[in-house]
């Protein structure tokens, strides 16, 4: 058989650049979208670039656009992919509230544009859909752990969209026959998570910190519980999901959950920083009780090293999510691999070496500057 065919959306992202790597393992033809931006945004994509001169190139960069409809009905066209993974959308939760209309359009119209496509091409038969679904669909939480019979309540611009993308894929599955599935996925991270999103927030700011590039963390709500794995365990599931004989959707999780604050001791732990919280709410703060080992060079016992900004909190909150992924297992037989504490330490060392490099381009005389505000 030929080798598939796959196009993502939301390549140059966490996920898209994992889910590229497996398919490309597993001999796929990948194509992805990219946006246009005024300098280059493919960092995390980088090492799978080919060349298009090589013989025989599998990876495809196209520009594209989750608005654009003829663009994305085009592509598809061309493409004539066998499985689309929409893994593309303005996926920041805070940044939803300032940007609700962009969000919707992106996230819950997006979708809707794609199988529109597949359907006004005549792909149904063809081509698989993923939809990137969100455990912020559960927001208020209606039961614990949440699972796929849980009833939604999302909380955010970003959510509500999210609610339109899954009801629109479910109903194209029912209406046409399209194999299309969404996977309810709960928080996952990595390395190559966005600096905004609170673990990796919390790893690089400590890791500079630790290095005398940055001097405090400021987080909103620390007594957010979240159910943490990593992308990689994600990406897998996402692929399983689309080679069944029937379309299913299903929650992927850990079936764990951590408070924001942990995560913080996790990680500064991971550095050799033993913390102490005091205070509470907007008076919250941590301090360095002893440190261990050698990688802490700018810093000492008795520092506060973080601290609530209630620019931070939202205007509503999601606090506590908590993933049952047994149909997963039971169905596909996926499990997570990864744990918390293992995810947590490879983000931590990934944000210790650049913390590093930088702090030796700054100690000699270079002008480093490191980006902050989020
Ligand atoms: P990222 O924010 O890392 O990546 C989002 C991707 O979408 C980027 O490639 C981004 O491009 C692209 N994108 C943004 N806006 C548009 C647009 N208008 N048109 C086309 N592409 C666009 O997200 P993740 O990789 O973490 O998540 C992947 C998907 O899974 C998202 O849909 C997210 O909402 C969902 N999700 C994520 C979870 C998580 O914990 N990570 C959990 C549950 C769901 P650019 O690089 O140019 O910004
Ligand atoms: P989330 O992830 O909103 O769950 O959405 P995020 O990491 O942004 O927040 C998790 C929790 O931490 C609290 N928090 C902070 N969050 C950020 N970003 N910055 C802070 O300073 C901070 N302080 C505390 C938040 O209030 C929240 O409770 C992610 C995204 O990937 C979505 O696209 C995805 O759908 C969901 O996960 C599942």
């Amino acid at each position: 058989m030929e080798n598939k065919v796959a196009l993502i959306t939301g390549i140059t992202g966490q996920d898209g650049s994992y889910l590229a790597e497996f398919l490309l393992g597993k001999g796929y033809e990948v194509h992805g979208i990219k946006r246009r931006a005024s300098s280059f945004n493919t960092d995390r994509i980088d090492h799978i670039y080919q060349d298009q001169h090589e013989e025989n190139p599998k990876f495809f960069l196209h520009y594209g656009d989750l608005t654009d409809t003829s663009n994305l009905t085009r592509l598809l066209q061309e493409i004539q992919p066998d499985e689309v993974y929409n893994l593309g959308a303005q996926s920041h939760v805070a940044v939803s509230f300032e940007s609700p209309e962009y969000t919707a359009d992106v996230d819950a119209i997006g979708a809707l544009r794609l199988l529109e496509a597949i359907r006004f091409l005549g792909l149904e038969k063809k081509t698989r859909f993923y939809q990137a679904s969100t455990s912020e669909l559960y927001g208020l939480v209606q039961e614990v752990p949440q699972k796929e019979s849980t009833p939604f309540y999302p909380r955010s611009p970003y959510a509500v969209a999210k609610m339109y993308a899954y009801w629109i894929t479910v109903n194209y599955r029912e209406a046409y026959g399209i194999y299309a599935c969404n996977g309810i996925l709960f928080n996952h991270e990595s390395p190559r998570r966005g600096e905004t999103f609170v673990t990796r927030k919390i790893t690089r700011a400590l890791a500079n910190i630790s290095q005398g590039l940055e001097n405090c963390l400021y987080l909103g709500n620390m007594d957010a519980l979240r159910d943490w794995g990593h992308a990689k365990d994600y990406v897998r599931m996402q692929w399983m999901m689309l080679q069944q004989e029937q379309p299913e959707d299903f929650v992927i999780a850990t079936g764990k959950q951590i408070s924001v604050r942990e995560f913080v001791r996790l990680s500064a732990a991971e550095l050799g920083i033993e913390l102490e919280f005091s205070g509470e709410g907007v008076n919250e703060i941590a301090t360095i009780k002893a440190i261990n080992g050698d990688n802490v060079l700018a810093v000492k016992v008795g520092d506060v090293i973080a601290k609530v900004d209630p620019r931070y909190f939202r205007p509503a909150e999601v606090e506590t999510l908590l993933g049952d992924p047994s149909k997963a297992k039971q169905k596909l037989g996926w499990e997570p691999e990864i744990t918390v504490e293992e995810m947590c330490a490879e983000m931590v060392k990934s944000d210790l070496q650049s913390a590093k490099a930088l702090a030796l381009l700054k100690a000699h005389g270079h002008d480093v500057a490191v980006a902050v505000e989020n």
